[in-house]
């Protein structure tokens, strides 16, 4: 990089930085390094079984789209380590202000996972977690970054009441180019919010590669611009991930303030259900990313090393696709919502223009139902 220095001219230096990268275990399910004593054989089992059934969750939502019952639904396809560490790690008074690709993290904080399809649905009420009065997580936020300004805000009202609760945010590297998220980080650092920033750094902002992105050369180092810690993980490792956000969590508890998790990772899907990679992600690259993915290295690792085997493996599937069916039973059965609750909600009086739209609706439902 270009820099003022010259032989005619000395300048001091008075800050610099560094990003470090943390993996424990290689796409190989090789370990890397030693893992953390706290890292059991039960909680790996537990993340498994969770990823597992975000894939299978995920390959369903979008079949259930593809046949016209259910909207738009954003895969998180190789990315489910991501989500899971995030969902394990939390505690249930933390609040999580998600992003649109969290599934795994909604399945391990409890969140009845019906109440996900009914919001890619179209249906507002899969955000009120109806069955959950005390849940306070925030819903899908699909405009880029406004959730990092909602949990910057979340993060304060906890440090102004004492209370020893952290937000945790997400966001993908297309979206740290917001202005919104920049404002979230500034606002945390100043004040040392206890919030933790993830990161889901899957190289594509639909179409946009995180090269034509950001000339930073990793998005952890924007937590430094801010003033706190960026940290760099191996996203499609779920060791590294769960030990970074318990880092990061217990950091923010103790009022050590907030962190930025990076996590690097692979988006070996569709942006969404309305897009279609093949037309600009290289093959090549594409077919080579599967090899990173969470769950075969993870399987890989569960093998070697607690001798898990094809009949457990299939006992676990057979679970999973049980629970499943009854995710998506609940999720179809829901009576449907009025068709004019998009009017009803968010007016206290309707202008004009709209109650003739809402009467035209009406009547056309009424001939279509
Ligand atoms: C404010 C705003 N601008 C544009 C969009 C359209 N949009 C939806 S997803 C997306 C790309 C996001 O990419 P990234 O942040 O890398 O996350 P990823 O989807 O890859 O996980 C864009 C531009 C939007 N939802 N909100």
């Amino acid at each position: 990089m270009p820099t003022h220095e010259s032989p005619s001219i000395r300048l001091k230096t008075i800050a610099g930085f560094s990003i470090q990268y943390l993996q424990f275990m290689d796409h190989h399910g090789n370990l890397t390094q030693a893992i953390p004593n706290d890292i059991t054989p039960e909680t790996l089992l537990k993340l498994y079984r969770a990823m597992t059934l975000t894939r299978l969750f995920d390959t369903k939502a979008i079949n259930l789209q593809r046949t016209g019952q259910m909207g738009t639904y954003p895969s998180c396809h190789g990315q489910e380590a991501i989500g899971a560490a995030i969902g394990l790690m939390m505690r249930k008074e933390d609040v999580f202000y998600p992003y649109y690709r969290d599934h795994a993290t909604f399945l391990l904080r409890g969140t009845p996972m019906s109440d996900i399809l009914t919001y890619w649905g179209g249906d507002e009420r899969g955000s009120a977690f109806e069955s959950q009065p005390d849940n306070q997580d925030f819903p899908i936020c699909v405009p880029i970054a406004d959730q990092c300004l909602h949990a910057a805000g979340g993060a304060f009202a906890f440090q102004y009441r004492n209370q020893k609760r952290v937000a945790v945010t997400t966001i993908g590297e297309g979206g740290t180019s917001q202005g919104d998220f920049y404002e979230a980080i500034n606002l945390a650092g100043a004040w040392q919010l206890p919030v933790v920033f993830v990161v889901n750094n899957n190289q594509w902002a639909i179409s946009t590669p995180i090269h034509a992105q950001t000339a930073c050369k990793a998005i952890a180092q924007k937590a430094i611009a801010a003033g706190f810690e960026g940290i760099q993980v191996d996203g499609n490792d779920v060791i590294a991930m769960i030990h970074s956000m318990k880092y990061a969590l217990d950091k923010a508890r103790e009022g050590k303030g907030p962190t930025l998790i990076e996590a690097i990772t692979y988006r070996i899907c569709d942006h969404t259900t309305a897009d279609d990679a093949k037309r600009y992600i290289p093959p090549k690259e594409f077919d080579a990313a599967f090899a990173f993915e969470p769950l075969k290295r993870l399987r890989a690792y569960l093998e070697k090393e607690l001798g898990w085997d094809d009949t457990q493996e299939q006992a676990m599937l057979k679970e999973l696709n049980d629970e499943l069916q009854a995710i998506v039973k609940q999720f179809l059965e829901r009576p449907k919502a009025a068709i004019t609750d998009m009017f009803d909600y968010l007016y206290e009086t309707l202008p004009e223009q709209f109650i003739s739209q809402r009467e035209e609706l009406t009547a056309w439902n009424n001939i279509n139902d």
